[in-house]
């Protein structure tokens, strides 16, 4: 059965649009997976730690016959591939970072895995992203719209700015 889901994709070291966008197709080709929709691409401030390199940040909405616990699975060794290590500092500078933010509707708190992604709702990063692919999409537990949550976030601290590319 095909499940939708909501991957937050973002880089800060390299090349970092490539690193985004290849992720994201690397995840398609070696599994049964279909890239749904991109949000745009921004350029975003860093939250939490802030001594570090702006990131790129993008959504993007995709298609799956794998289980919520298979696609993180997949997702980890997409990004141990990309060069990622389990030395990463927490917040801190990531060649390759995707994220489950949504699957379905269904709402995991295990230790490996949390959906709703936890700070989701924190993020200008993740919420405008979102709501380029759809603002009316309901958070499983607050059920408040994304197009709200965006609009409740405090100014400070989070610059985002679209990054024109061609893609
Ligand atoms: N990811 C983090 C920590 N801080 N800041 C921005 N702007 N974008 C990110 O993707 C990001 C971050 C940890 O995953
Ligand atoms: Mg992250
Ligand atoms: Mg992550």
């Amino acid at each position: 059965m095909a499940h939708i889901a909501y991957i937050g994709v973002g880089s800060n070291i390299g090349d970092k649009l490539s690193n985004c966008k290849k992720g994201v197709i690397t995840l398609a080709e070696r599994q049964k997976t279909k890239i749904k929709k991109w949000s745009r691409f921004y350029q975003t401030e860093p939250v939490d730690y802030k001594d570090q390199d702006w990131f790129i940040n993008a959504v993007v909405k995709i298609e799956t016959d794998m289980d919520a616990l298979q696609l993180i699975k997949e997702i980890k060794s997409i990004e141990r591939a990309a060069g990622r290590t389990d030395i990463t500092v927490k917040f801190g500078p990531r060649i390759l970072d995707m994220d489950i933010l949504l699957f379905d509707d269904i709402v995991v708190n295990s230790e490996g895995l949390i959906i709703p992604h936890p700070r989701l709702h924190q993020r200008r990063f993740v919420l405008k992203p979102i709501c380029d692919l759809d603002p009316s999409i309901v958070h499983p537990v607050l059920n408040q719209e994304m197009r709200c949550l965006l609009a409740a976030l405090d100014e400070d601290g989070q610059r985002i700015i679209e990054y024109q590319c061609d893609f």
